[in-house]
């Protein structure tokens, strides 16, 4: 079987993911401790997830192993693209990393189980110049802007389990991205989003971060 190997808050790992439950293959997640480098350096040569072990072989990069698991029949990733999704993914990103970094940094994902691990990310993640705790005492203002940027979402929606109307990559990136905003407390969906976020969520196996948002 093949496996996987992630880390939980990890956006290219979620769309790693994604591709082996819209496609319902069996696989292994391995979850690796944040601080853990001799693992992923000893199979790909750097520090870095997602990380796919198949035929006896390390691949990383999310988009060539999405491209391996999906040229198994049947291809499931069929749709075209529509540059609009990417254009108001470009929009809002660097806002919504801002915010998710800090939030991740206290969230309860398996790759921080250990006080090491944690310490971590805060020493390879944070900003010197915009530190945390900067981050999330102005949540209040970055929050509304958010919500502004999701609401020019809502019309590109075409169907719940499709954003573009048939499976795409634009789908991939699209949960992807809403998977990590998920963390964030109090982001509004408009009710296609809502639905969409939510059937994808479903078709992947993979939960939102609701119940823990912050
Ligand atoms: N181009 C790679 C990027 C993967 C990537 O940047 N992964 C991050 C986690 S989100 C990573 O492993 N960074 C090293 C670290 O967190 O220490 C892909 O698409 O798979």
């Amino acid at each position: 079987m093949d496996t996987l190997y992630v880390y939980e808050h990890c956006p290219f790992c979620i769309k790693a993911r994604m591709i082996f439950g819209l496609k319902a293959i069996p696989f292994q997640l391995v979850v690796l401790m944040n601080d853990d480098e001799q693992t992923p350096i000893g199979m790909v040569g750097r520090k870095v997830v997602p990380i796919l072990q198949t035929a006896g072989r390390f691949m990383p990069e999310s988009l060539d192993i999405i491209a391996l698991i999906d040229s198994r029949d049947p291809p499931v990733l069929t749709g075209a693209r529509n540059p609009a999704v990417a254009e108001w993914i470009n929009r809002g990103r660097s806002l919504l990393y801002r915010e998710f970094l800090p939030r991740a940094a206290m969230a309860p994902f398996p790759e921080f189980a250990t006080t090491s691990a944690r310490a971590y990310f805060l020493q390879h993640k944070e900003n010197a110049s915009t530190p945390f705790v900067t981050v999330l005492e102005n949540a209040a203002a970055a929050v509304e802007a958010v919500n502004a940027w999701v609401q020019e979402l809502a019309p590109l929606v075409q169907k719940p389990d499709a954003v573009n109307g048939t499976l795409s990559y634009d789908d991939i990136d699209l949960f992807a991205l809403l998977h990590s905003l998920s963390l964030i407390k109090g982001v509004q969906y408009p009710a296609s989003v809502q639905t969409y976020r939510q059937t994808l969520s479903k078709l992947c196996g993979i939960p939102l971060l609701d119940p823990v948002a912050i």
